[in-house]
């Protein structure tokens, strides 16, 4: 690195996207950067960690903080959540409240309207989905939003049709102080390897299961080792349920499920880690889990270890 680009001066801050489970949040954070840095899905409370993402232009580095979805908690594990999320918005230079245009705006938005308008960051209003047919004018979507909180700008845009991600960045970054870039310029996320190979196994699982089971998994990787003679990586993985009979449907008639679970989280884990992949995955049950927050603690769900 020249002396030059040492010193270099660029907008550079934090920037953290909060909104309701299934906004769009993560899917958001995937487009801007360009790479598959969080996990998605369409079932509600799809991301479990604070995450760093970021996206660096030549005149900006803005570290976007993913949070789970702010939501009504039922357990130990939602509470855990909301407390991650809301921790994100403290020493954040802009704090964006992500909003599904094809849902009507309700309580839970308020509430996380409420939040915002606590912090002394910047706020914008990110209307996503943009893609989807709104069953109210754009219009009055902004105006219901404007009358939760006093937005400093509004962005409209679809992650999923990469429209006008440009917007959002000249938005931000115009937020954004001058200083110096916050993490090398390669870096694309804060996640350690190992958490981003359980998390994309527990995404298969989401996309898989319905009602209570995605709400029900966690994932954790017990070994995870370089095999340099074969050029693969050796992952061994428990899949964790919290009934019997959450257990059996995710093993499947005959395993089935469990092997197309393992067959599209290898091919994810060999785009990572660039090597082969020899995943091995087993599912147990451990009752309750999401009760207990010694368990929460362990898979490093919500704040982590
Ligand atoms: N049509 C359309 N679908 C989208 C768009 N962005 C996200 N989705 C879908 O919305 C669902 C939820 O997306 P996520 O990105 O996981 O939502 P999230 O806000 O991160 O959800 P939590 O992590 O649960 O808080 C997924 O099925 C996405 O494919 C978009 O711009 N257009
Ligand atoms: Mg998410």
């Amino acid at each position: 690195m020249s002396d030059e680009t040492a010193y270099e001066q660029v907008r550079s801050g934090f920037v953290a996207l909060v909104g309701r489970p299934n906004a769009g949040k993560s899917t958001l954070v995937n487009a801007l950067v360009g790479e598959k840095v969080a996990i998605v899905s369409d079932k509600p409370q799809t991301t479990r960690h604070r995450l760093r993402a970021i996206l660096d232009t030549d005149t900006s580095q803005i570290v976007l903080v993913d949070t789970p979805g702010l939501h009504k908690p039922h357990d130990a594990l939602g509470e855990e959540l909301n407390r991650s999320a809301l921790m994100a918005l403290r020493d954040v230079d802009v704090a964006c409240m992500v909003l599904d245009l094809s849902q009507p705006v309700g309580g839970g938005d308020r509430w996380v309207a409420a939040h915002v308008a606590a912090t002394s960051a910047k706020r914008v209003l990110v209307l996503t989905k943009a893609d989807l047919p709104s069953v109210v004018p754009i219009e009055k979507r902004i105006a219901d939003a404007s009358g939760l909180l006093a937005f400093d700008d509004v962005v409209v845009l679809s992650a999923k049709e990469l429209f006008n991600l440009e917007g959002f960045v000249a938005v931000v970054s115009s937020m954004l102080p001058l200083g110096p870039r916050f993490f090398p310029r390669e870096m694309t996320s804060d996640q350690p390897e190992e958490v981003v190979v359980a998390e994309l196994i527990r995404e298969k699982v989401l996309w898989h299961t319905r009602d209570e089971v995605p709400h029900s998994v966690g994932v954790a990787i017990d070994e995870m080792r370089y095999d340099e003679g074969r050029d693969t990586t050796l992952v061994h993985a428990t899949i964790y349920v919290e009934r019997d009979s959450q257990q059996g449907i995710v093993v499947g008639s005959g395993g089935a499920m469990v092997k197309r679970i393992g067959t599209e989280a290898r091919k994810d884990l060999e785009t990572l880690l660039g090597t082969k992949v020899y995943l091995d995955l087993a599912v147990r049950v451990r009752k309750d889990w999401r009760s207990d927050g010694a368990q929460i603690e362990r898979f490093g769900y919500g704040e982590g270890l």
